[in-house]
């Protein structure tokens, strides 16, 4: 016994590795092993000397499973240690590639809106992307038999329980409709974001981003709607003098309705922005139909308001000479590094420049 315990703690020592260890502990205390084998013995001795045999052996397991622990234990925080230097990773280092990403067009995009709106005294306002019937299409006047809300055009999700057919919002209206429903006016209000309608070419992506503004106060009118519009279009593009015209159109959430041109010149395949004869079509707006207030519990009596949509890929393409929509959600490395912006030169309220 005193054999196999002195070579059992020199082996033990002498370990080098836990493979080595589980060896050992295999070779003592195993099925067959050294240790366990010795009890075999105890059918040689008399009743009056097993007690001490088995105590003996009992002794000597637990001394043995102490030292392969203690020695599992310190092998580990040695290959622990081993692998903490190996695989050393300096984190400040500077990386191979210098690319250090950059702010898509579109985000700054909506920045720079905010930035113009912000300073002629709106909020920003979000809502879910997934929405309600009522938000969607029939509070903003939009017909039951509208082609906007045929299946072919609107995403929508499987009914549920209560038979309630959930869209992925066709336009961020329903965020000003929410704003109606809560806030009491005079309030001036912009809310950016992701849109979503079953089309997909080379001028559609079935994701795309608008910016909707809405303004509702007593006694606003078509001049303010004029004064408002023309001011963002100019300080948008940076033209002082844009030409800004406004057409007679339709919309079911507003009367009257108004598309919006900007004033630009093609000669040679270039476009330029501001001067020259052509025109550009950048918005659609119109002064808030009185069943729209209604809807959102506004009294049209007393309140009045107007709105415009824009899509934001469409005036990034233009202000950023950005020639296919498509190119926008390829997340190509190259596009962003050409068409990004830096961090830290994103437009604030003295519009960053
Ligand atoms: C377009 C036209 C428009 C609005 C959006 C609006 C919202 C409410 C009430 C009334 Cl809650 N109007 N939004 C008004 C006119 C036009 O979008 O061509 N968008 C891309």
């Amino acid at each position: 016994m005193e054999e196999i315990k002195k070579s059992a703690e020199d082996s033990i020592l002498n370990a080098g590795s836990i493979k080595d260890l589980e060896d050992i502990r295999v070779k003592y205390m195993g099925k067959k092993g050294e240790i366990t084998s010795l009890m075999k013995n105890m059918g040689s001795l008399s009743n009056e000397e097993k007690p001490a045999y088995g105590q003996a052996i009992n002794n000597l397991k637990d001394h043995v499973n102490t030292l392969l622990d203690n020695k599992k234990s310190e092998l580990n925080t040695i290959e622990l240690n081993a692998r903490l230097q190996d695989e050393t990773l300096d984190v400040t280092l500077p990386p191979y590639e210098t690319f250090e990403g950059s702010i898509h067009p579109v985000t700054q995009t909506i920045e720079e809106i905010i930035s113009i709106f912000g300073e002629m005294g709106f909020t920003v306002a979000e809502g879910p992307n997934i929405e309600d019937d009522w938000h969607n299409f029939t509070a903003l006047n939009i017909p039951e038999y509208h082609p906007a809300r045929q299946e072919h055009d609107t995403f929508y999700l499987p009914a549920d329980e209560n038979d309630q057919r959930f869209v992925l919002r066709t336009h961020t209206s329903p965020v000003q409709i929410r704003t109606m429903e809560t806030q009491k006016p005079p309030f001036r209000v912009i809310c950016p974001g992701r849109t979503y309608r079953s089309d997909s070419d080379a001028t559609h992506t079935p994701m795309f981003h608008q910016v909707e503004m809405i303004v509702v106060e007593e006694n606003v009118n078509f001049a303010h709607l004029k004064g408002c519009i023309i001011e963002f279009c100019r300080k948008f593009f940076g033209v002082d003098d844009l030409p800004v015209r406004f057409r007679p159109s339709f919309f079911p959430f507003t009367e009257p309705s108004a598309e919006v041109d900007i004033g630009c010149s093609k000669k040679d395949g270039a476009l330029k922005i501001g001067g020259g004869d052509d025109w550009l079509e950048i918005l659609g707006s119109g002064m808030i139909h009185p069943n729209v207030l209604k809807n959102a519990g506004l009294d049209p009596e007393k309140y009045q308001g107007f709105a415009l949509g824009m899509g934001i890929e469409r005036i990034a393409m233009l202000k950023y000479g950005i020639a296919d929509l498509r190119t926008f959600y390829d997340s190509d490395l190259r596009w962003l590094r050409h068409y990004g912006f830096k961090a830290l030169q994103q437009p604030n309220l003295l519009r960053g420049e």
